[in-house]
């Protein structure tokens, strides 16, 4: 996150006292909650395609997609008409009191595009943690077993059970124990680290399950095909069958989390679908709806069904509009071939990054799938992480007008999510705002 005087020193528009966003700044820091922090300190007057404007009139290059949600594009044309026609119907009754085609649709669609050609559930919540801890509650009901199985570096969330869930504790978990129990941590994959095979990295978190679980135990294996918030992790080859298979061979559940992954992001509708990998439950948010919240967990109808009448739900989950909005995003994302559009990012973006890696010997690793890239930062030559470095290369780009994200448990990687229709003219000028930020920061 950014410190006030950092941005002021930085960015020129937040500089002059009487800009709007500094107004606004003003307001918010004596109405908003200070744990709820904003990257940047501009604020959005509107936003399409792939750039945002600000208040201040500032145009800016979305690199950020709202954090891999808006992989249709801000305000999609399509979303916008769904919304609006919704809108005017009805806006809510409640799935579970009066039920409406819309939800039904979104589940049909859902059995049609996940991996696996098997007969599929599902169930649809507001935001990606209620449906990481849906998956959760199912996998236990349906085993009748207790303990859930998460890796090194992962994220799911933020509610209690879904901190437990997620590794890093700075700053998602610190000072807001205690955590659920039954949630047993193992090495991911993490080739750039670890140097391991996918079948090296597999058995060596088979056995600490094996050995500290308990196969007997075991509700669910929850993983993210690549990891989000954690450093965009790419496990090595085979990793994820091996645990697949495992999960199968035990009795545990295998749960992909492909909330970030997810929605043609990886230059696939699904990342799993990379390593020929059908999981038992699928968990999805974010891009679904093109920014409206909707969620789900969607997998095999004898896992979900196991659930009794009544077990699942919640007043707002799948609320009609953001229905509509993940119809017309879904339309939007088969019309526009999105999967084949993260893949051509890919191709103009990693060259780009390969050779900043070339020119910066602080890029230790580039890597990610599809639109969904990243660098990793490290003191030359070693795996020291210089997050001092990442941290000052994400404010020359905010102050260049790229909405640039940081992750990683060391907080040393920067990463790619712009939405999937950007233009490759803008596309082209976020890389060189990228490519600028480094020359200036280092
Ligand atoms: N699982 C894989 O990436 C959300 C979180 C940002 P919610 N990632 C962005 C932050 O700092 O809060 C995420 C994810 C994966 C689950 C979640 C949780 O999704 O919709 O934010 O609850």
């Amino acid at each position: 996150m950014i410190g006030v005087q950092a941005l002021k020193e930085l960015n020129p528009a937040v500089n002059q006292e009487q800009t709007a966003s500094g107004d606004l700044h003003q307001r918010r820091s004596r109405a908003v909650a200070r744990g709820v922090s904003s990257m940047i300190e501009s604020y959005v007057s509107s936003a399409a395609g792939g750039t945002m404007t600000d208040v201040d009139g500032r145009e800016w290059i979305d690199f950020a997609a709202g954090i891999a949600v808006t992989n249709v594009g801000n305000a999609a044309p399509k979303v916008v008409a769904a919304v609006q026609a919704q809108v005017e119907r009805f806006t809510h009754t409640c799935f579970m009191i009066a039920p409406y085609e819309q939800y039904v649709a979104v589940c049909e669609e859902l059995a049609a595009l996940t991996p696996g050609d098997f007969e599929k559930r599902s169930a649809l919540f507001n935001s990606g943690a209620e449906a990481v801890e849906n998956a959760v509650k199912i996998a236990r009901h349906a085993t009748g077993r207790p303990a859930v199985v998460v890796f090194d570096h992962a994220y799911h969330g933020r509610t209690n059970l879904t901190m437990a869930l997620t590794a890093k504790v700075m700053p998602y978990k610190q000072g807001f124990g205690p955590f659920a129990g039954e949630v047993y941590r193992v090495p991911m994959s993490y080739p750039f680290r670890d140097g391991h095979t996918g079948a090296e990295a597999a058995a060596y978190a088979i056995g600490q399950i094996e050995k500290n679980v308990g196969a007997v135990n075991v509700a669910a294996v929850v993983i993210e095909p690549i990891q989000g918030e954690g450093g965009f992790i790419v496990p090595a080859p085979g990793f994820l069958p091996a645990l697949a298979a495992w999960s199968r061979e035990a009795g545990a559940v295998f749960v992909a989390d492909e909330i970030q992954t997810g929605f043609c992001r990886t230059g696939s509708w699904f990342a799993s679908t990379h390593e020929g990998v059908e999981p038992d439950l699928i968990t999805t948010a974010k891009g679904i709806a093109g920014g409206l919240p909707l969620a789900a967990v969607t997998g095999r109808a004898e896992i979900m069904d196991a659930v009794h009448p009544g077990g699942l739900g919640g007043t707002y989950g799948g609320n009609p509009i953001a229905c509509a909005a993940a119809l017309a995003s879904i339309e939007t994302m088969r019309e526009l071939d999105l999967p084949a559009a993260a893949r051509h990012i890919e191709a103009v973006a990693r060259p780009r990054l390969e050779a900043l890696a070339a020119k910066h010997p602080v890029i230790g690793d580039v890597r990610g799938r599809g639109a969904m890239l990243a660098v990793e930062l490290t003191v030359p030559g070693s795996l020291t992480p210089d997050a001092v470095a990442t941290g000052a290369v994400a404010r020359a780009a905010h102050e260049s007008g790229l909405l640039l994200l940081t992750c990683g448990t060391y907080g040393n990687v920067i990463r790619l999510l712009p939405p999937l229709i950007i233009s490759d003219d803008e596309l082209d000028r976020g890389l060189a705002l990228l490519d600028q930020a480094f020359a200036t920061a280092l």
